[in-house]
């Protein structure tokens, strides 16, 4: 295969990715990133970049021939999900294991494009008990804080948020939490709130009050390729390479060998080649990262790897649930995507969650309250690689889910007790109150100070690094991009001082 070589290869342009391209570019290294998804920056045949939740299209999703929504159903009948003729490069994946599946996005920003922007930074005590060898001091003082500014964290406007018909929801699901004795928090959110005002009032087109998110909002988010990546390549020594999957990593003299496979959006593989780099940043997301490594260790190209890659996988607790809400409470037909409050339970002894109300935005009324808890589920699951597949399996089983459910179970029985309502058990397939068998964010593989020193350097490996979700032991207790970028500025700028000069 022809090759070619490059000083810094950046695998993803998600978070961990972005932060360490930018930092590498600004340190006058020659970085080169690799991304299987595509660049979402052109408009297809409606003018449009993404498409919405309401109608969703070949866009919607990465190579599944139907959308598969986190809900299922509505009043029982399979009318989420829509087909989508021939399988496309589309902005958002699941990757489906036995008892687990797991989303991800695709494209220039990882799951940034498809998120719902929600930028809380996680208590401090939690923290240090996650990561204790971490300085929570630096990382508070200094990290996340540069996080937050450079993610573009906002506020909603109090104000607003108390009058706005779109987030009658919000207010409403509130309501019931403080009835039931339980706190709640106005959680911060990369997405533009000045913007989504402007939306409501018909000054601007509607991206949040459009029903877009999970396929990619048309504006107001400010996703990492308006943030860290633009910044990125405005240093002019970042490039990025799309449509372009890493397949295998090597060591040679010069430090590692990529291969490489580029698509087209059709998903025919169009190249194979090989890149060379000296230094080898992993920022492929929790799945993605762990994968590469264990197949790079199984197939004995990189043999030396730690056995400790593929260990310490979590699902954050992540479980949905959702309440029918008497017919007093609407939740009102306009909901924002955007969520900007959670109960935050986190303080419970027994039972700790943090749980945001979720919008059901169909353009109806649906009386239903939604929730994605985050729960402290101290259940890890192991990733392994499968000769047959050339895959990683995730080894997950439904028990292991089952902390989750209790933790979201006691805090809801206690709101329906308190306010007489019950749970919905028709948006999820098989008459459930409780999802727990499918997770946003997918945390661990290649945790810090296990398979990585303290700094995310491969264990036994010159100038291999995990820049991502990867590192963290699956658990953060809040939502988790904002710790992962944060985590990532403090890793590479240890890199670049005491690495990049030798
Ligand atoms: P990630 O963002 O996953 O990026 C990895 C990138 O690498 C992707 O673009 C991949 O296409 C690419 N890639 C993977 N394998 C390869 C390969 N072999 N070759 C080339 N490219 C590859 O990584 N978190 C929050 O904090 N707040 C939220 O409100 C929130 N909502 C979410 C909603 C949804 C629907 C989803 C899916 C996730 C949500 N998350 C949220 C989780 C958050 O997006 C996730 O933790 C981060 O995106 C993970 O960042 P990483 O840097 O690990």
């Amino acid at each position: 295969a022809e090759r070619s070589f490059v000083p810094a290869v950046v695998v993803g342009t998600g978070y961990g990715a972005a932060v360490t391209a930018l930092r590498l570019g600004e340190a006058g290294v020659a970085t080169t990133m690799l991304e299987m998804g595509q660049p979402w920056n052109q408009p297809g045949a409606d003018g449009k970049v993404f498409c919405s939740t309401l109608a969703p299209d070949r866009r919607s999703m990465w190579f599944h021939r139907r959308t598969a929504a986190p809900l299922d159903t509505f009043l029982w009948l399979d009318v989420v999900n829509r087909d989508l003729g021939t399988p496309y490069a589309g902005v958002l994946d699941r990757i489906d294991f036995p008892a687990m599946d797991v989303y991800v996005g695709r494209g220039v920003g990882g799951g940034s494009l498809v998120n719902g922007g929600m930028a809380p930074t996680p208590r401090r005590s939690y923290f240090e008990q996650v990561l204790p060898r971490v300085d929570a001091d630096q990382m508070y003082r200094r990290w996340f804080p540069l996080a937050n500014r450079m993610l573009g964290v906002n506020s909603i406007d109090p104000r607003y948020l108390e009058t706005t018909p779109a987030y009658r929801y919000a207010r409403v699901s509130r309501r019931h939490a403080h009835q039931a004795g339980f706190r709640t928090a106005v959680i911060p959110n990369v997405y533009d709130f000045g913007y989504l005002e402007q939306e409501e009032r018909r000054q601007v087109p509607r991206s949040a009050l459009a029903g877009e998110v999970i396929y990619g909002n048309n504006h107001g988010k400010q996703s990492l390729d308006k943030t860290y990546l633009a910044d990125a390549v405005g240093t002019g020594r970042v490039t990025i390479r799309t449509l372009t999957r890493v397949v295998s990593v090597r060591a040679d003299r010069r430090g590692y060998v990529l291969g490489l496979e580029q698509i087209d959006a059709s998903g025919k593989v169009v190249r194979r080649s090989e890149l060379g780099c000296r230094q080898l940043f992993l920022g492929a997301g929790s799945i993605g990262t762990t994968e590469l490594l264990l197949r790079a260790r199984e197939t004995g190209t990189l043999p030396d790897l730690p056995d400790a890659i593929g260990e310490g996988w979590g699902t954050n607790g992540n479980v949905m649930t959702a309440r029918a809400n008497h017919a007093w409470d609407p939740t009102g037909s306009l909901q924002s995507t955007i969520p900007a409050v959670a109960i935050d339970n986190w303080d419970d002894p027994v039972h700790p969650a943090f749980a945001e109300i979720a919008p059901l935005p169909t353009g109806l009324e649906t009386w239903a309250g939604l929730y994605l808890a985050i729960t402290a589920n101290p259940e890890r699951g192991r990733l392994s690689y499968d000769h047959a597949t050339d895959r990683a399996i995730l080894h997950w089983q439904a028990s292991q889910s089952t902390p989750s459910i209790q933790a979201a179970k006691a805090l809801f029985d206690r709101i329906n007790r308190a306010t007489g309502t019950t749970y919905r058990r028709d948006l999820f397939s098989g008459n459930r109150a409780f999802a727990a068998d499918f997770c946003y964010h997918p945390l661990g593989g290649c945790v810090l100070g296990r398979a990585t020193d303290d700094y995310g350097r491969v264990r036994g490996h010159r100038n291999l690094y995990v820049t991502d979700s990867a590192l963290l032991p699956g658990s953060i207790g809040v939502n988790p991009f904002v710790t992962i970028t944060a985590l990532a500025e403090r890793n590479i700028a240890r890199v670049i001082a005491t690495d990049l000069t030798r």
